[in-house]
């Protein structure tokens, strides 16, 4: 497969400065007339090649004159104008595409009754010839003509035309001032409801907020349009950036490969990332919503006025965006809430990532198919580094740069280097040795030790580096504390630069801990060699938030990784213990109380135990310890649960949100250890709540109970089939728990049930993404992995991007016992000789090397 490398990037010899689109829209067929205003950008006349796939070419022409065939070359991928007039001219081209047999979902397709296009990162030239590289910004002009029965046809801007032709057809006309590459470009037609509002920007301008969905969803957009103004408000706040065009349209769509696209003034989001309701979106949900609207949203100056120069550059605007989104996160809600779940996150997702097959830095330097490098490290770990950028310069010269980079690259398309080059300029700090951080991949591992130094300590780090790295720059706040938790210094911002570095302090080193990387300030992994009780004494006195959930959290992983090699009731007293605090302050604040008792994912002591792991084995020891805290501390927990009962009506977030969580988790302790007494509870809380996250929190719960009583979670999954089979984002959450829960048989029978399709991302991820990540028994069993291979084969051939990210829990072998790495690479070897995508064959073979 063909290797893309940023050493080779070129600027391009070819610049476009308009576009004029027309697209006709008819049943089975589509066509689009484009004229493109082309400007030559070497100093050498270079033949035009224009991207294009799957296009059937009606005409070509040159300032008005149809081309003959022998003055242009057409392949799969390119039409090359081999001798174009120097200078300045116009291209005219028409072509002919199928929008109805798209099942790849990029480009121009259909859902259900509804076109809509997903460009982002090569899709456009799946529309129509042109220079689809996100360098190549032009001012567009957009006509849809459609039948009547499509009235609601949108594209990019503000509208400027509308009328109804003789023959009865809809024509749409839409003019965006604002330069944009190609993969900003969004096209809707159908039949759809509008719900709209307005927001009046901090200069006083009036901003239309258009959202559309199908006629059975337009009840469900309150809650996006509340975010909407929320993001809107934010962005002026906190980073002075207003919106920028007369309407801002949001478009529900139920077939979608990701969760939403931030083309310029339309976005287009997954039903799953939009809707929300009491009955349709769980408490997780409604954030989820809020964040992604915010993130969209944010994209309008940090992706679209300032955009990409390349692909690998997707990080200055993911990263930044992420991080963005993050911080309105945290000043809507809970900030220290937030951060722990973002740094759960980026641990259990990212670490993995970064320690497998598919490792790439931030800025990664080659790629065989852009569209797998949308992933955790260029999207959370981007944010991490964008974060520490902010820690290391303060967060007034942070906003000074963010304001020198828009103000500095507005209409352009720049990379990683220009953005931090504003940073360096507004805080006068040399970020050079920063930089590595885009450009060497994996988690850098810290040594911590403590040394006595005369009547004082030495606090020492270690970087552990990759063969060939250098040491990365990076904040490293600590405080000190005595062994018995007194607080002796707090506030040290020190930063680490080198190999090993060593900090002096006054206090003994038998009457010290260090509260180290304070609010996870660098993304790294600490190795801090101490005992529970030590850590116990941060988990109760840290005054840094986060690490003083980091401190409890160390200790789980610590236990649960031990009790794997040796299941010794007493490894779970420290759990016991930290539990039992944070149960005893449960109220006042419910939602830290949540995360304290929230075991990590399996994934995280799979990476603290290394090489030759059993995965289920790492399951059953996890289960094992919640079943016994459970026992323990079912007396407890049962008062807890009471004091727990739902408050109505329901409202998501907040103080009930936080509540509904840790109800959740108590439960879930005292189902594992089979403790029925709570059966007519749960039995009553689901069939009287008002909210699906009530709903689907008892039917986790029963999942759990199912190992020894299935009957109750049956029940629950028939009474909610019947209920809400309607709903498609609710029969995703009802395959999802059975999914999770089932056994191997089960999840085969999924596959076959009349509602599974694979042709749906969010149904296909509902059940193969949430067995092979959430369900290792099944996923282990015999034929499980041969189970996904058959799927992802099918997705390679319909639906390639989607089975190359369902494919990857299979490739993250390595580190699984010898027979499951045997049985990994045969799967994955059989599946190598059938796939023939781009997408599966670089994940694959990056699996096999
Ligand atoms: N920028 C968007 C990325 C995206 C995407 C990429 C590849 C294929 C399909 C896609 N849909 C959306 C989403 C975002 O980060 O905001
Ligand atoms: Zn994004």
């Amino acid at each position: 497969t063909a290797v893309t490398r940023l050493a080779d990037y070129r600027a391009p010899d070819w610049l476009i400065s308009q576009v004029a689109l027309t697209v006709t829209i008819n049943d089975g067929e589509t066509e689009i007339a484009a004229t493109l205003e082309l400007a030559q950008n070497s100093a050498d006349l270079q033949p035009l090649v224009l991207d294009g796939e799957g296009l059937e070419t009606l005409s070509v022409a040159i300032d008005g004159v149809i081309l003959d065939a022998d003055a242009y070359v057409v392949t799969a991928t390119t039409l090359t104008v081999l001798t174009p007039p120097a200078g300045h001219f116009t291209l005219q081209t028409r072509v002919r595409i199928k929008p109805e047999s798209n099942t790849q979902l990029e480009g121009l397709y259909k859902s259900g009754d509804m076109y809509c296009t997903q460009c982002e990162a090569e899709g456009f030239r799946r529309i129509t010839w042109f220079l689809d590289r996100p360098d190549v910004l032009a001012i567009w002009t957009v006509r849809i003509d459609a039948p009547a029965s499509m009235p609601t046809l949108l594209s990019n801007g503000n509208r400027v035309g509308d009328r109804t032709t003789a023959d009865g057809r809809r024509q749409v006309d839409w003019s965006d001032p604002h330069p944009k590459p190609a993969y900003l470009f969004a096209l809707v037609a159908g039949d759809l409801v509008l719900r709209n509002d307005r927001f009046t920007t901090a200069s006083g301008r009036e901003v239309d907020l258009h959202v559309y969905t199908r006629q059975a969803d337009a009840d469900k957009v309150d809650f996006a349009i509340a975010s909407i103004k929320q993001a809107m408000a934010w962005d002026e706040r906190r980073f002075g950036r207003e919106y920028d065009l007369d309407v801002f349209q949001v478009v529900a769509v139920g077939d979608f490969n990701m969760g939403a696209m931030e083309n310029k003034g339309l976005n287009i989001f997954n039903t799953s990332c939009v809707l929300a309701t009491p009955d349709v979106a769980t408490d997780d949900a409604y954030e989820r919503v809020e964040a992604i609207i915010g993130h969209e949203y944010f994209h309008n100056w940090s992706g679209n006025r300032v955009t990409c120069r390349d692909w690998f550059q997707l990080s200055l605007k993911e990263g930044f965006t992420v991080y963005r989104d993050a911080e309105f996160t945290a000043d809507l809600r809970s900030r220290p809430v937030k951060r722990i779940q973002d740094v759960d996150f980026l641990r259990t997702h990212q670490f993995a990532e970064d320690a497998g097959p598919t490792s790439h830095p931030v800025r990664p330097a080659e790629y065989e198919e852009i569209s797998n490098f949308y992933t955790v490290t260029i999207y959370e770990k981007g944010a991490e580094v964008v974060r520490m950028l902010e820690t290391l310069i303060g967060r007034d010269q942070f906003r000074a740069g963010s304001d020198l980079y828009f103000e500095r690259f507005d209409g352009q398309a720049v990379t990683c280097d220009d953005f931090v080059d504003c940073m360096q300029q507004a805080s006068g700090r040399d970020l050079t040795q920063f930089r590595r951080w885009y450009s060497q991949n994996g988690t850098p591992h810290i040594n911590v030790s403590v040394a006595a130094d005369g009547d004082g300590s030495r606090i020492t780090f270690r970087q552990q580096l990759r063969d060939g790295q250098a040491p990365f720059h990076m904040p490293m706040p600590c405080s000190l504390y005595a062994a018995d938790g007194a607080l002796l210094e707090q506030g040290l911002s020190w930063e680490l630069d080198q190999v090993e570095q060593s900090f002096r302090v006054n206090q003994p080193s038998d009457d010290l801990l260090v509260s180290v990387n304070q609010g996870f300030a660098a993304p790294v992994r600490i190795h801090y060699a101490l005992d529970a009780s030590q850590r116990d004494v941060l988990a109760r006195h840290d005054l840094d938030g986060f690490n003083r959930w980091d401190a409890g959290r160390q200790i789980v992983i610590e236990a649960w990784a031990a009790y794997v090699g040796n299941a010794d009731a007493g490894l779970i007293d420290p759990i016991e213990h930290l539990f039992d605090a944070a149960l005893a302050q449960f109220e006042q604040d419910p939602a830290l109380t949540a995360e304290i008792i929230r075991l990590p994912d399996d994934s995280q002591i799979l990476d603290e135990l290394g090489a030759d792991v059993d995965p289920v084995r790492v399951r059953q020891a996890g289960d094992a310890i919640r079943a016994e805290l459970g026992r323990r501390m079912g007396e407890l927990i049962q008062p807890i649960l009471l004091a727990l009962e739902p408050v109505k009506p329901y409202q998501p977030g907040g103080d009930q949100a936080a509540k509904r969580s840790l109800w959740c988790l108590l439960a879930q302790l005292l189902a594992h250890a089979a403790d029925d007494s709570i059966a007519d509870a749960l039995t009553r809380r689901f069939v009287g709540a008002d909210n699906l996250t009530d709903r689907m929190n008892c039917m986790t719960v029963a999942g759990v109970m199912a190992r020894h009583n299935p009957s109750m979670f049956q029940s629950m999954l028939t009474i909610f089939h019947a209920d809400w089979q309607h709903e498609p984002l609710l029969l995703d959450q009802w395959f999802q728990q059975q999914a999770r829960f089932g056994d191997f048989d089960a999840i085969s029978a999924l596959l076959e049930h009349a509602d599974f399709s694979l042709g749906n991302p969010n149904r296909a991820r509902s059940v193969l993404g949430v067995f092979t990540r959430a369900n290792p028994e099944a996923f282990h069993a015999p034929g499980g992995y041969e189970l996904l291979a058959g799927c992802v084969a099918s997705l390679d051939v319909s639906n390639p991007q989607i089975g190359a990210r369902l494919v990857i829990p299979l490739t993250r072998y390595k580190n699984w016992s010898t027979s499951q790495r045997e049985r990994a690479i045969h799967v994955l070897k059989g599946l190598d000789k059938v796939c023939q995508s781009a997408d599966c064959r670089e994940v694959i073979g990056k699996a096999l090397k």
